[in-house]
């Protein structure tokens, strides 16, 4: 017994033509500030989609409330605007009852982490099969400044006047800490890596978690400049590649190693070090996941940007379909009256 509408079985899968960036553009004007890192951001995943062969009918994009969760009206697919915090709940909906087509959330910052946090550490946990974009731009954008649950401790916005006293959440550390199997970080001013990002995502089955540092210049603007900037990029970020030393910095002279479980930054010129003192990454080396996330906070380290973590393990939505698939051959279909007689049942009289 197959748990999918058979006449669904019939849609071709394959487009009948080959797409281009264009074809996923909506006839809706976007209506981002001019300057807003979103643009980017959405520019790459119509530049990504077509080259993933999926039909437009089979991709979905579920939002929340937010700048951000805009997203599905500029995408020329099927799409949800949600509720506040939201997305991550009616996107594991859909994706368990309509396991064929490809789902993603795009969420800000204040929708997945605040109000949406709940929801969005159960999604990585259980590992359904959704692509989920957090926009960080460490602010509320659309309600016009107030800080985050990402923005810095101390930070002054109109609801912080004298400074946020909260400590923030670090995305990556939380969606490691749900096992979540794949997590990514990408810049908004980097649209190769975030081509590169989004690809992987794509491909990974499983709960695909991508921090995308994205610039809100209304509310919070040169947020992430030491990390985008061309003049200061190259000695501040470091770019994972699966299998290669973590080497950085303008002239490639500086790399990552480890002391104990602490990560250190080296020069590679200073005459005590060489390449085979640096960490190599290994996207499936959990704790390696963790000591790059938590590099975040700390001090005089480059910041990790690249896919961190990618692991296969078993998606919800098979394990839900298998047991639900096994039932229906052992007990035949059930009906509704029939589960509400069977079992313990009282007569109140
Ligand atoms: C239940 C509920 N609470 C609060 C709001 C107000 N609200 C709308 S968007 C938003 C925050 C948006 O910030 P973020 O998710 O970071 O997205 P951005 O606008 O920065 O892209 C809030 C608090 C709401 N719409 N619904
Ligand atoms: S308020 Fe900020 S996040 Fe929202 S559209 Fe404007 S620049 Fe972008």
């Amino acid at each position: 017994m197959n748990l999918i509408d058979e006449t669904l079985k019939d849609t071709p899968k394959i487009p009948v033509q080959k797409y281009t960036p264009k074809d996923f553009q909506s006839d809706q004007d976007v209506r981002w500030c001019p300057g807003c890192g979103d643009y980017s951001i959405l520019a790459q995943v119509q530049r990504v989609l077509p080259e993933l062969n999926i039909p437009k009918h089979d991709i979905v994009f579920v939002s929340g409330i937010g700048c951000s969760s805009r997203f599905p009206y500029y995408m020329d697919t099927y799409g949800f605007h949600g509720i506040h915090g939201r997305a991550a709940a009616i996107a594991s909906g859909l994706k368990v009852a309509r396991p064929e087509l490809s789902v993603w959330v795009a969420t800000g910052d204040g929708d997945g982490l605040s109000i949406g946090g709940n929801h969005f550490i159960h999604l990585c946990r259980r590992n359904i099969d959704i692509k989920i974009i957090l926009f960080n731009n460490q602010i509320y954008g659309l309600t016009k400044g107030q800080y985050s649950p990402t923005s810095e401790f101390g930070k002054v916005t109109k609801s912080s006047p004298y400074g946020s006293p909260d400590h923030p959440f670090n995305p990556l550390l939380v969606a490691l800490g749900a096992e979540a199997s794949f997590v990514a970080r990408g810049l908004d001013r980097d649209p190769k890596l975030l081509q590169t990002i989004i690809r992987r995502a794509a491909e990974h089955k499983g709960t695909a978690f991508m921090e995308m540092y994205q610039n809100c210049n209304v509310f919070n603007d040169g947020a992430f400049d030491l990390f985008t900037d061309k003049e200061t990029k190259d000695d501040n970020v470091i770019v994972l590649e699966n299998g290669k030393p973590m080497i950085f910095g303008k002239e490639k002279d500086k790399g990552l190693k480890l002391e104990g479980f602490t990560p250190v930054a080296i020069s590679l010129k200073d005459g005590k070090h060489t390449v085979d003192d640096l960490i190599v990454h290994n996207e499936k080396n959990t704790m390696l996941s963790f000591i790059l996330a938590r590099m975040t906070n700390l001090p005089n380290l480059p910041r990790p940007v690249g896919v961190l973590y990618a692991v296969e393990r078993p998606t919800y939505e098979h394990e839900v379909t298998k047991q639900i698939e096994s039932s229906i051959n052992k007990q035949g279909i059930g009906t509704l009256e029939k589960l509400l007689a069977h079992g313990e049942t009282w007569i109140i009289k």
